[in-house]
């Protein structure tokens, strides 16, 4: 069985542990592409190559980052097989056909069949998790980031020299916004994007309860934050232009209804009943621009958590609903309906 410094890949929370408390690991790759003179990960097209997992909502900010900035043709990627196990992600095999563009196997290592070989590749006594996303340097085979928030703003702007106009304007860190979307980060990154996986792995009851309030609290906070937007007719978190912050809290909230909801026990609510702005917000981004709805894979989401977590889903049985995963935006649940 692999072990991470003595945990078991499929230990979420260390066993003896008495808090019962989910503590996710820091990344440990931490180098940066930048158009500076003399760096050592300069931007140059069909340099780079991103592992990902459709499944994974870090990984996930990558692709669409990737894809509104229109760096596809500048960075490859790999999407890793949908399964967690024991040996953490494996690549997809040759006779496998599964969804999800580019979900194959690795077209850079053709004898790897795990994303923890990529690891070894460069640290033989790497002892941290395999963990996806990696953003990998084809030319000096060496693995740039593991830390999806750092490798979505290497993305912003140093590829922009090899960008057309259209694509070089568009910002998602804008300086007038800065502060407040590190703020919003700040709180959302551990109550909500972290905060369904404290309530899914918790090991006690106290555990779960803390996460769950604290996640549906702050739930509540975005809920009065985007109503407040739109009342405004902006449609995104910070106005009418797409920022980070819709990146990031999107790949939580459309894993909510199908997954996070039964899976995570985070079932104080759901967003499609529950939270009206959230959900007029989260169809917008899904139905509307490509970037968002190109890069969600419902059966990677739903077959990866739980068919991975055996400690949650021993059976591995995946719920057939909720149907459908995501609302068409003039469709409303029937209670939602009537209330009307
Ligand atoms: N801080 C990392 C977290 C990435 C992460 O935890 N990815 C999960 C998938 S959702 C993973 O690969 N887990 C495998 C493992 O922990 O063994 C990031 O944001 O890039």
């Amino acid at each position: 069985m692999a072990t991470v410094n003595s945990m078991k890949i499929t230990d979420w929370v260390k066993p003896g542990d008495k808090s019962g408390e989910f503590k996710r690991q820091q990344s440990i790759f931490r180098n940066w592409i930048s158009r500076e003179a003399g760096a050592q990960f300069p931007p140059e097209k069909g340099r780079y190559h991103l592992y990902v997992s459709y499944a994974c909502p870090w990984a996930h900010r990558t692709l669409i980052t990737r894809k509104l900035k229109g760096l596809e043709d500048i960075i490859s990627f790999t999407s890793v097989h949908w399964h967690l196990g024991a040996e953490g992600w494996r690549f997809a095999t040759p006779d496998e056909k599964l969804p999800g563009e580019n979900t194959i196997p690795d077209p850079l290592h053709p004898d790897f069949t795990h994303i923890r070989q990529v690891y070894f590749s460069n640290d033989p006594d790497y002892s941290g998790r395999f963990t996806v996303p990696v953003l990998f340097d084809k030319k000096t085979k060496l693995i740039v980031s593991n830390e999806s928030s750092e490798i979505i703003r290497m993305l912003y702007h140093e590829f922009d020299d090899l960008l057309p106009e259209e694509y070089k304007k568009i910002d998602l860190f804008p300086k007038a916004l800065q502060a407040e979307i590190e703020a919003s980060n700040d709180w959302i990154y551990n109550d909500i994007n972290n905060g369904v996986y404290k309530s899914g792995f918790a090991t006690t009851q106290e555990a779960y309860e803390k996460a769950v309030t604290t996640l549906f609290s702050s739930l509540d906070k975005v809920e009065d934050h985007l109503a407040k937007q739109q009342a405004a007719s902006k449609p995104y978190f910070f106005g009418d232009k797409i920022t980070e912050a819709d990146i990031r809290l999107y790949t939580t909230i459309v894993r909510f209804d199908p997954v996070y909801v039964q899976h995570f026990k985070c079932n104080l609510r759901d967003i499609r009943s529950g939270f009206p702005a959230i959900h007029r917000w989260v169809r917008k981004l899904y139905w509307e621009i490509p970037a968002f709805r190109d890069t969600t894979d419902f059966e990677h989401i739903k077959f990866h958590y739980t068919k991975s977590h055996k400690q949650i889903n021993q059976f591995a049985i995946t719920p057939l609903g909720p149907v459908p995963d995501i609302l068409p935006q003039d469709e409303e649940v029937r209670a939602v309906q009537a209330a009307e």
